[in-house]
């Protein structure tokens, strides 16, 4: 149930610190970058990003990234969506367009980001899903949306496996982060 339009956004809010947490007992300096392919210089694999392609060993499988980029030009379509959503001024119309372009650009890496079972194996998931947190808390902080939250309650309001709730997802400073 992390797809839903209403939880997909807080679910990977967590999922993000999650990583971000672990990867600090390694190095403490190290932030997951966003990829802003709303950006057009921006509408393509990161270079830095072309030739990392891990085997990824799981509990349960063994998932060799692979990728199948699209054109720029695919990209940019996707992306054009991107201002009329922010302008959106209710969450109930802000959360399925935004999780229809979160789905469009996995679509567009292809490859492993294409299966949702597999995704986050490619490391470009993290930098998407950062850039598409990233656009929730611009949303988030324009004048008049503050108290727009997913409607999410009981269950639902659960990042689980973890025991965030919605609730403690809505502010990024609480959870020790911001973006630049
Ligand atoms: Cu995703």
């Amino acid at each position: 149930m992390q797809h839903t339009d209403d939880r997909l956004l807080p679910w990977h809010r967590i999922f993000l610190l999650q990583l971000e947490n672990a990867m600090r007992l390694i190095h403490p300096d190290v932030s997951i970058p966003y990829w802003d392919w709303t950006h057009v210089s921006e509408q393509s694999v990161p270079a830095w990003l072309t030739g990392v392609l891990p085997t990824v060993t799981t509990p349960t499988r063994t998932i060799v990234v692979s990728r199948a980029p699209q054109t720029s030009a695919n990209l940019a379509m996707i992306a054009s969506n991107v201002p009329t959503i922010m302008g959106y001024p209710t969450w109930a119309q802000f959360a399925p367009d935004i999780n229809g372009v979160h789905g469009a650009v996995h679509i567009w890496v292809g490859g492993t980001m294409s299966n949702p079972s597999t995704a986050a194996a490619d490391p470009i998931f993290w930098m998407h899903h950062a850039n598409l947190d990233r656009l929730w808390w611009l949303w988030h902080t324009t004048p008049g949306n503050a108290g727009k939250n997913p409607p999410l309650s009981d269950a639902d309001a659960v990042m689980d496996p973890w025991s965030y709730t919605e609730t403690d997802t809505r502010d990024i400073t609480k959870l020790g982060y911001t973006y630049a």
